[in-house]
Order: structure tokens, then C-alpha cells, then sequence
């Protein structure tokens, strides 16, 4: 297999990054890729298989199960579990979090946050879906891992990544020293190194956001969208949108391209609608270490203090100028809707 480098062999000869590494984290990342690639093989053939459609149950956001959610968060629950590095999961799919209480985890010092199935409700019509993830070194020494290990700020993270299952299968993760991507090769079962060094350009022309919600944007976002569509040649605009509904295929997208994802406060998400812990805080990670911005319109996600499991943000992320600019509109407009002063 000259030239190419399997997701195994770039994690172990990345750990000489890490002086202190004892090899943890990397059998923690080899398992997750691990239960990727069986998602992966279920996730391509969702059509074939008694796996489409509604599990018929609910979530803790309320949300319909798909019977692949299910799947997925069983099989990195399982693949964790088994690894021995992971002593809690705190994932969409379950209400609390899930102690990891096994004979292998005695020693097991990572908390796992993911997402087992992102944007699952396009399984259906065949629009890419993804998992995200995101590891912390726990925070309590000894005894029981508890929530207060689970819920620490993004800045926290030791590293994150996520799975896009598209027209091929990546897994792009980032330990805090620059983000790289791997492609499936089916024809090995091996995650191989494709995009080396990823960096998200500074400048892009894709805007990626919901605007069915329009009425109920902030008026920073309305005042942002204007923007974006108004014609300015020595800007590059009108920018072009593109939104799947998928958002590790939207960020995924802007990462390579240049852009912007939003998903701002609205009347039906007031507080954002994407979940803090395993959304944006990995997705956050990933985007600065390659270049780009990630904040709430305010504030860096990074930096946000968690308060609950399953927490939401409103988002901005993706290229620096264009999330800067963003976030100077909201700060502009946010003010005078304070003050009463904006029509
Ligand atoms: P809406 C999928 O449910 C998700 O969490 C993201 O992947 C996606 O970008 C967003 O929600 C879509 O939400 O309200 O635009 O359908």
C-alpha cells in the first residue's frame, strides 16, 4: 500500500505529538473508527435493509427516533464499551448520560459526547448524514465519573471529529494540532488519508441557513442575509446559498469551500436549536483549528460555560471574515433592538 496512510497508522505516529500519551486516546479514536465504518455499511444500504424509516419512539429533545439513530448509538456505545478508554457517553440519543461499567473501563479516563446520527431525517431521500463527536480527559480523580466531568467547556476538548456518509464516507477529527481528513476505501476497510492539513478559507461566497425562519431571524441575521444578497463585485457577492439540512454536510462543505453555517435563535428554537456538547462544541474545535470562526453571534462557542446534558446554541461558523461580519451585525442590531431604536 505504498502512499497511502490508514487512519490507524496516522493516529499512532501522531501520538509522538503527545509526550505523555500512553496510547489512550489513540485506541480511543481507533475504536470510534471502528464503529463508523459499521455504520457506514448500514447507512448504504438503508434502502435494502429493515432499517429505514421511524424507530417509533422519542428522544429526550422530543424528537422521532429513526431506526438508524438507534442503530448508530448502539453501535458507538457498544464500540466504547468494549474499547476501555471511555468512561462516560453523553449522546442525543439518551436521556442522561451513559456510564461506561465495564471490566476493560476500570482505568478508563475519556468522556465521549456525540452524536451518533446527525441530520438523520435525510436517510430517507438519500441526502448525507454524519456523527459528531467530541473527547474530554475526565476531571475527577478516581471513583465515579459524574455530570460535572461531562460538562466542561469547549476549550476543554482533547480532541473531535465527525463522519460524513456522502458520495463517499470521511472521518475529519482534530486532537488540537490541525484537522485532517480520511476517506473510506471500501475495497480495504480502511480510513485513508485524503485532505492533509485542512484549512477553512478566510473569505468564501456560501451562506447556509434555514430561511424558512426568516421572520423570526434576529435582526442582525435579517441585516446579514441582506447582506450576503446584495450585489458587490469587489466582495464576491451576491455570496451563493446552499443548505442540506444535514449541518455536518453544510460545515463540511464550508470547511473545504469557504462559508457560513447559521442556525440562529428562532420562535421555535429560542435558545438555537444545535446542541452545545456534541454539535457545536466538536464542530467548533474542528473549524478554529482549521482556520475559521465558530461563535454563538456574540460570544465563542468555545468558551461557553455548560449547564445541562443537552443544551443548545444558536451558531455562526465557518469562514473568519464572514462570521465576523456576522457577529458585528448581531452586535449592532442587538443593541438597538435593546434600545428600542430599529424599525
Ligand atoms: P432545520 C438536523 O436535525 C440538524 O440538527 C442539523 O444537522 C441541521 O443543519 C438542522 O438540524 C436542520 O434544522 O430546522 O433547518 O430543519
Amino acid at each position: 500500500m505504498s502512499g497511502i496512510k490508514t487512519l490507524g497508522q496516522f493516529i499512532i505516529e501522531k501520538q509522538a505529538d503527545f509526550p505523555y500519551a500512553k496510547g489512550e486516546l489513540s485506541r480511543l479514536l481507533r475504536d470510534i473508527g471502528i464503529a463508523a465504518k459499521i455504520v457506514n455499511r448500514e447507512v448504504n444500504k438503508a434502502g435494502l435493509a429493515d432499517i429505514l424509516g421511524a424507530a417509533g419512539t422519542i428522544n429526550v429533545q422530543g424528537e422521532g427516533q429513526q431506526k438508524l439513530d438507534v442503530f448508530a448509538n448502539t453501535q458507538f456505545i457498544s464500540a466504547l464499551t468494549s474499547g476501555g478508554e471511555c468512561c462516560i457517553v453523553a449522546t442525543e440519543e439518551e436521556d442522561e448520560f451513559v456510564p461506561i461499567d465495564s471490566p476493560v473501563s476500570k482505568n478508563a479516563r475519556y468522556i465521549v459526547c456525540i452524536d451518533p446520527l446527525d441530520g438523520s431525517s435525510n436517510i430517507d431521500v438519500n441526502v448525507a448524514v454524519g456523527t459528531i463527536f467530541s473527547i474530554y480527559r475526565r476531571k475527577s480523580i478516581g471513583g465515579v465519573a459524574t455530570l460535572e466531568d461531562v460538562l466542561q467547556k469547549g476549550t476543554q476538548q482533547v480532541a473531535a471529529g465527525y463522519v460524513i456518509y456522502g458520495s463517499s464516507t470521511m472521518l475529519v477529527y482534530t486532537t488540537g494540532k490541525g484537522v485532517n481528513g480520511f476517506t473510506l476505501d471500501p475495497s480495504i476497510g480502511e480510513f485513508c488519508l485524503s485532505h492533509p492539513n485542512m484549512k477553512v478559507p478566510a473569505a468564501g461566497n456560501i451562506y447556509s441557513l434555514n430561511e424558512g425562519n426568516y421572520v423570526h431571524f434576529p435582526e442582525g441575521v435579517k441585516k446579514y442575509l441582506k447582506y450576503a444578497q446584495t450585489q458587490d463585485v469587489a466582495t464576491n457577492r451576491p455570496y451563493t446559498s446552499r443548505y442540506i439540512g444535514s449541518m455536518v454536510a453544510d460545515i463540511h462543505r464550508n470547511l473545504i469551500k469557504g462559508g457560513i453555517y447559521i442556525y440562529p435563535t428562532t420562535a421555535g428554537s429560542p435558545k438555537g436549536k444545535l446542541r452545545l456538547l456534541y454539535e457545536c462544541n466538536p464542530m467548533a474545535f474542528i473549524v478554529e483549528q482549521a482556520g475559521g470562526v465558530a461563535s454563538d453571534g456574540f460570544n465563542r462557542i468555545l468558551d461557553i460555560e455548560p449547564t445541562e446534558l443537552h443544551q443548545r446554541t444558536a451558531v455562526f461558523i465557518g469562514s473568519s471574515e464572514m462570521v465576523k461580519t456576522a457577529e458585528e451585525l448581531m452586535k449592532q442590531y442587538s443593541s438597538e433592538q435593546r434600545a428600542g431604536a430599529v424599525a
